[in-house]
Protein backbone atom coordinates (compact mmCIF):
# COMPACT_ATOMS: atom_id res chain seq x y z
CA UNK A 1 0.00 0.00 0.00
CA UNK A 2 1.41 3.03 -0.75
CA UNK A 3 0.61 6.64 1.16
CA UNK A 4 -1.43 7.77 -1.79
CA UNK A 5 -4.18 5.03 -1.02
CA UNK A 6 -3.68 4.72 2.86
CA UNK A 7 -6.82 5.69 4.80
CA UNK A 8 -6.80 9.38 6.20
CA UNK A 9 -6.50 10.15 9.84
CA UNK A 10 -9.58 11.30 10.44
CA UNK A 11 -10.05 10.66 14.38
CA UNK A 12 -8.28 10.53 17.23
CA UNK A 13 -10.24 8.69 20.49
CA UNK A 14 -8.14 9.59 24.09
CA UNK A 15 -8.60 7.51 27.41
CA UNK A 16 -8.90 9.81 30.52
CA UNK A 17 -7.48 8.49 33.36
CA UNK A 18 -3.85 8.34 32.73
CA UNK A 19 -3.80 9.65 29.82
CA UNK A 20 -5.18 13.20 30.03
CA UNK A 21 -4.04 13.59 33.31
CA UNK A 22 -2.77 11.73 36.77
CA UNK A 23 -5.70 11.36 37.72
CA UNK A 24 -5.36 7.41 39.29
CA UNK A 25 -2.83 8.06 42.13
CA UNK A 26 -3.38 11.84 42.88
CA UNK A 27 -6.96 11.46 42.32
CA UNK A 28 -9.26 8.66 42.74
CA UNK A 29 -6.59 6.96 44.78
CA UNK A 30 -6.66 9.92 47.29
CA UNK A 31 -11.01 9.92 46.64
CA UNK A 32 -11.45 6.14 47.92
CA UNK A 33 -9.03 6.99 50.69
CA UNK A 34 -11.40 9.63 51.70
CA UNK A 35 -14.23 7.73 51.43
CA UNK A 36 -12.84 4.76 53.39
CA UNK A 37 -12.77 7.56 56.47
CA UNK A 38 -15.64 9.25 55.91
CA UNK A 39 -17.61 5.69 55.90
CA UNK A 40 -15.54 5.19 59.49
CA UNK A 41 -13.28 2.35 57.54
CA UNK A 42 -9.44 2.08 58.39
CA UNK A 43 -8.75 0.89 55.09
CA UNK A 44 -6.42 2.87 53.31
CA UNK A 45 -4.80 2.33 49.35
CA UNK A 46 -1.39 3.68 49.23
CA UNK A 47 0.48 4.26 45.88
CA UNK A 48 2.03 0.96 45.45
CA UNK A 49 -1.03 -1.12 46.31
CA UNK A 50 -2.99 1.46 44.35
CA UNK A 51 -0.59 0.35 41.35
CA UNK A 52 -1.40 -3.53 41.95
CA UNK A 53 -5.36 -2.61 42.02
CA UNK A 54 -5.23 -1.10 38.62
CA UNK A 55 -4.95 -4.34 37.03
CA UNK A 56 -8.95 -4.20 37.95
CA UNK A 57 -10.58 -1.78 35.72
CA UNK A 58 -13.76 0.49 37.21
CA UNK A 59 -13.67 1.99 41.12
CA UNK A 60 -16.59 -0.37 41.75
CA UNK A 61 -14.87 -3.72 40.44
CA UNK A 62 -11.82 -3.00 42.25
CA UNK A 63 -13.18 -2.19 46.09
CA UNK A 64 -15.16 -5.44 45.32
CA UNK A 65 -11.89 -7.13 44.49
CA UNK A 66 -9.70 -5.67 47.34
CA UNK A 67 -12.36 -6.69 49.48
CA UNK A 68 -12.04 -10.46 48.54
CA UNK A 69 -8.18 -10.21 50.70
CA UNK A 70 -9.78 -8.22 53.59
CA UNK A 71 -10.91 -10.37 57.01
CA UNK A 72 -12.89 -7.30 58.36
CA UNK A 73 -14.93 -6.97 54.40
CA UNK A 74 -18.56 -8.59 54.53
CA UNK A 75 -19.02 -12.03 54.66
CA UNK A 76 -21.50 -12.57 51.61
CA UNK A 77 -20.69 -11.14 47.74
CA UNK A 78 -24.72 -8.85 48.11
CA UNK A 79 -23.26 -7.41 51.71
CA UNK A 80 -19.91 -6.64 49.57
CA UNK A 81 -21.69 -4.89 46.85
CA UNK A 82 -23.22 -2.86 48.94
CA UNK A 83 -20.40 -1.75 50.80
CA UNK A 84 -19.19 -1.14 47.07
CA UNK A 85 -21.58 1.29 46.17
CA UNK A 86 -22.28 3.49 48.96
CA UNK A 87 -17.95 3.71 49.14
CA UNK A 88 -17.96 4.14 45.18
CA UNK A 89 -20.42 6.88 45.49
CA UNK A 90 -18.76 8.52 48.45
CA UNK A 91 -15.76 8.33 46.62
CA UNK A 92 -16.80 10.16 43.11
CA UNK A 93 -18.36 12.96 45.66
CA UNK A 94 -14.53 13.38 47.84
CA UNK A 95 -13.48 13.10 43.84
CA UNK A 96 -15.04 16.26 42.29
CA UNK A 97 -14.60 18.31 45.39
CA UNK A 98 -11.45 17.82 45.46
CA UNK A 99 -11.08 18.65 41.58
CA UNK A 100 -13.15 21.63 42.54
CA UNK A 101 -9.86 22.57 45.08
CA UNK A 102 -7.35 21.81 43.79
CA UNK A 103 -7.38 20.75 39.78
CA UNK A 104 -5.17 17.94 38.44
CA UNK A 105 -3.15 19.82 35.06
CA UNK A 106 -3.44 18.41 31.89
CA UNK A 107 -0.54 16.21 31.02
CA UNK A 108 2.34 17.37 28.86
CA UNK A 109 0.97 18.37 24.87
CA UNK A 110 -2.50 17.30 25.95
CA UNK A 111 -4.39 20.23 25.31
CA UNK A 112 -0.98 21.27 22.05
CA UNK A 113 -2.82 17.94 20.61
CA UNK A 114 -6.47 18.78 21.05
CA UNK A 115 -5.53 21.90 19.78
CA UNK A 116 -3.73 20.63 16.97
CA UNK A 117 -6.40 18.19 16.29
CA UNK A 118 -8.45 20.97 15.84
CA UNK A 119 -6.77 22.65 13.46
CA UNK A 120 -6.47 19.79 10.98
CA UNK A 121 -9.92 18.77 10.83
CA UNK A 122 -8.89 15.41 13.16
CA UNK A 123 -12.46 14.76 15.08
CA UNK A 124 -11.65 13.83 18.77
CA UNK A 125 -13.68 11.57 20.98
CA UNK A 126 -13.57 10.18 24.78
CA UNK A 127 -13.61 6.60 25.53
CA UNK A 128 -13.63 6.08 29.22
CA UNK A 129 -14.13 3.14 32.07
CA UNK A 130 -14.78 6.01 34.60
CA UNK A 131 -18.39 7.78 34.56
CA UNK A 132 -19.18 10.73 32.86
CA UNK A 133 -19.38 12.33 36.08
CA UNK A 134 -16.11 12.46 37.06
CA UNK A 135 -14.68 13.03 33.56
CA UNK A 136 -16.79 16.86 33.76
CA UNK A 137 -15.26 17.31 37.22
CA UNK A 138 -11.95 16.57 35.41
CA UNK A 139 -12.46 18.57 32.80
CA UNK A 140 -14.59 21.05 34.57
CA UNK A 141 -11.42 21.48 36.49
CA UNK A 142 -8.46 21.35 34.48
CA UNK A 143 -9.61 22.68 30.68
CA UNK A 144 -10.95 26.39 30.27
CA UNK A 145 -14.08 27.44 28.53
CA UNK A 146 -16.16 25.03 26.12
CA UNK A 147 -14.22 21.85 26.60
CA UNK A 148 -17.63 19.65 25.05
CA UNK A 149 -17.29 21.24 22.17
CA UNK A 150 -13.88 19.73 21.35
CA UNK A 151 -14.86 16.07 21.14
CA UNK A 152 -17.96 14.66 18.79
CA UNK A 153 -18.61 11.64 21.51
CA UNK A 154 -17.97 11.67 24.86
CA UNK A 155 -18.33 7.53 25.67
CA UNK A 156 -18.12 6.48 29.74
CA UNK A 157 -18.96 4.34 32.09
CA UNK A 158 -22.47 4.47 31.60
CA UNK A 159 -22.50 4.31 27.77
CA UNK A 160 -20.02 1.15 27.68
CA UNK A 161 -20.63 -0.70 31.15
CA UNK A 162 -18.49 -3.42 29.77
CA UNK A 163 -14.93 -2.16 31.09
CA UNK A 164 -11.57 -2.08 29.36
CA UNK A 165 -9.97 -4.51 28.25
CA UNK A 166 -13.54 -5.05 26.47
CA UNK A 167 -13.60 -2.88 23.36
CA UNK A 168 -16.83 -1.56 24.11
CA UNK A 169 -16.17 2.03 24.83
CA UNK A 170 -13.95 2.25 21.82
CA UNK A 171 -16.27 0.29 19.24
CA UNK A 172 -19.18 2.84 20.74
CA UNK A 173 -16.84 5.76 19.94
CA UNK A 174 -16.16 4.80 16.25
CA UNK A 175 -19.69 4.34 15.82
CA UNK A 176 -20.11 7.87 17.40
CA UNK A 177 -17.79 9.22 15.18
CA UNK A 178 -19.04 7.19 12.04
CA UNK A 179 -15.57 5.89 11.55
CA UNK A 180 -14.07 2.36 10.54
CA UNK A 181 -11.28 1.31 12.79
CA UNK A 182 -8.23 2.40 10.44
CA UNK A 183 -9.24 5.81 10.12
CA UNK A 184 -8.38 6.81 14.51
CA UNK A 185 -5.57 6.42 16.38
CA UNK A 186 -6.61 5.71 20.15
CA UNK A 187 -4.45 7.28 23.16
CA UNK A 188 -3.82 5.30 26.08
CA UNK A 189 -2.17 5.02 29.33
CA UNK A 190 -2.92 1.16 30.17
CA UNK A 191 -1.98 -2.14 29.41
CA UNK A 192 -6.35 -3.07 30.16
CA UNK A 193 -6.36 0.66 27.81
CA UNK A 194 -4.45 -0.87 25.02
CA UNK A 195 -6.08 -4.04 25.08
CA UNK A 196 -9.68 -2.56 24.77
CA UNK A 197 -8.31 -0.32 21.65
CA UNK A 198 -6.35 -3.20 20.17
CA UNK A 199 -9.36 -5.42 20.14
CA UNK A 200 -11.71 -3.17 18.26
CA UNK A 201 -8.72 -2.71 15.50
CA UNK A 202 -7.69 1.24 16.60
CA UNK A 203 -3.93 1.88 16.08
CA UNK A 204 -3.02 2.80 19.72
CA UNK A 205 -0.55 5.40 21.06
CA UNK A 206 0.90 5.27 24.33
CA UNK A 207 1.85 7.99 26.81
CA UNK A 208 3.22 6.29 29.89
CA UNK A 209 1.44 7.37 32.87
CA UNK A 210 3.15 7.25 36.37
CA UNK A 211 1.78 3.52 37.00
CA UNK A 212 2.85 2.07 33.85
CA UNK A 213 5.71 3.60 33.11
CA UNK A 214 7.58 0.09 33.19
CA UNK A 215 4.80 -1.89 30.97
CA UNK A 216 5.95 -3.50 28.00
CA UNK A 217 2.74 -2.82 25.69
CA UNK A 218 3.51 -5.38 22.99
CA UNK A 219 1.16 -4.23 19.94
CA UNK A 220 1.35 -0.27 21.02
CA UNK A 221 1.45 1.63 17.43
CA UNK A 222 3.80 3.67 19.12
CA UNK A 223 4.88 4.91 22.58
CA UNK A 224 6.24 8.35 24.23
CA UNK A 225 6.31 9.06 27.86
CA UNK A 226 4.52 12.02 27.53
CA UNK A 227 3.01 13.71 24.29
CA UNK A 228 5.91 16.42 24.65
CA UNK A 229 8.68 14.19 24.55
CA UNK A 230 9.96 11.63 21.74
CA UNK A 231 7.85 9.25 20.18
CA UNK A 232 9.01 5.89 18.60
CA UNK A 233 6.82 3.60 16.69
CA UNK A 234 8.04 0.63 14.19
CA UNK A 235 10.29 2.46 11.37
CA UNK A 236 9.98 5.88 12.99
CA UNK A 237 10.24 8.50 15.44
CA UNK A 238 9.90 11.91 16.08
CA UNK A 239 10.86 14.47 18.83
CA UNK A 240 7.42 15.50 20.32
CA UNK A 241 4.22 14.01 18.81
CA UNK A 242 1.93 16.30 16.33
CA UNK A 243 -0.23 15.48 13.71
CA UNK A 244 2.29 14.73 11.17
CA UNK A 245 3.83 12.29 13.50
CA UNK A 246 0.45 10.43 13.98
CA UNK A 247 -0.42 10.40 10.22
CA UNK A 248 3.33 9.34 9.54
CA UNK A 249 3.33 6.41 12.34
CA UNK A 250 -0.79 5.35 10.72
CA UNK A 251 0.87 5.04 7.43
CA UNK A 252 4.08 2.75 8.60
CA UNK A 253 1.66 0.56 10.12
CA UNK A 254 -0.37 -0.22 7.20
CA UNK A 255 2.63 -1.71 5.54
CA UNK A 256 3.49 -3.93 8.13
CA UNK A 257 2.88 -7.36 8.49
CA UNK A 258 0.64 -8.27 11.21
CA UNK A 259 4.25 -9.99 13.35
CA UNK A 260 5.61 -6.83 12.96
CA UNK A 261 2.71 -4.84 13.87
CA UNK A 262 2.08 -6.64 17.22
CA UNK A 263 6.13 -6.67 17.64
CA UNK A 264 7.20 -5.09 20.68
CA UNK A 265 8.22 -0.65 20.89
CA UNK A 266 10.84 -0.81 23.84
CA UNK A 267 13.16 1.65 24.93
CA UNK A 268 16.23 2.76 23.28
CA UNK A 269 17.20 5.33 25.26
C1 LIG B 1 -9.63 4.20 34.50
C2 LIG B 1 -10.37 3.31 35.40
C3 LIG B 1 -11.38 3.87 36.32
C4 LIG B 1 -10.79 4.84 37.35
C5 LIG B 1 -11.75 5.15 38.45
O1 LIG B 1 -10.38 4.50 33.40
O2 LIG B 1 -10.16 2.10 35.34
O3 LIG B 1 -11.96 2.79 36.99
O4 LIG B 1 -9.67 4.27 37.96
O5 LIG B 1 -12.97 5.59 37.96
P1 LIG B 1 -9.74 5.03 31.98
P2 LIG B 1 -14.35 4.92 38.46
O6 LIG B 1 -8.26 4.83 32.02
O7 LIG B 1 -10.42 4.18 30.96
O8 LIG B 1 -10.11 6.49 31.87
O9 LIG B 1 -14.29 4.87 39.93
O10 LIG B 1 -15.41 5.84 37.92
O11 LIG B 1 -14.41 3.55 37.83
MG1 LIG C 1 -6.26 5.19 31.45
Amino acid sequence: MTRADAPELRALIWDVDGTLAETERDGHRVAFNCAFEAEGLAWRWDVETYGELLKVAGGMERLIHDMGGRPDAPASDVARADLARVLHRRKNRCYAEMLDAQPIALRPGVLRMMDECGMSGIDQAIATTTSRGNLVALLDASMAGDWRSRFVALVCAEDAPRKKPDPQAYRNALDALGLDAPHAIAVEDSPNGLAAAHAAGIATLITRSVYFRNERFDGAAAICDDLDSRVVWQGGEAAHVDVAALRALLDARRLMTPTAASASLQRTN
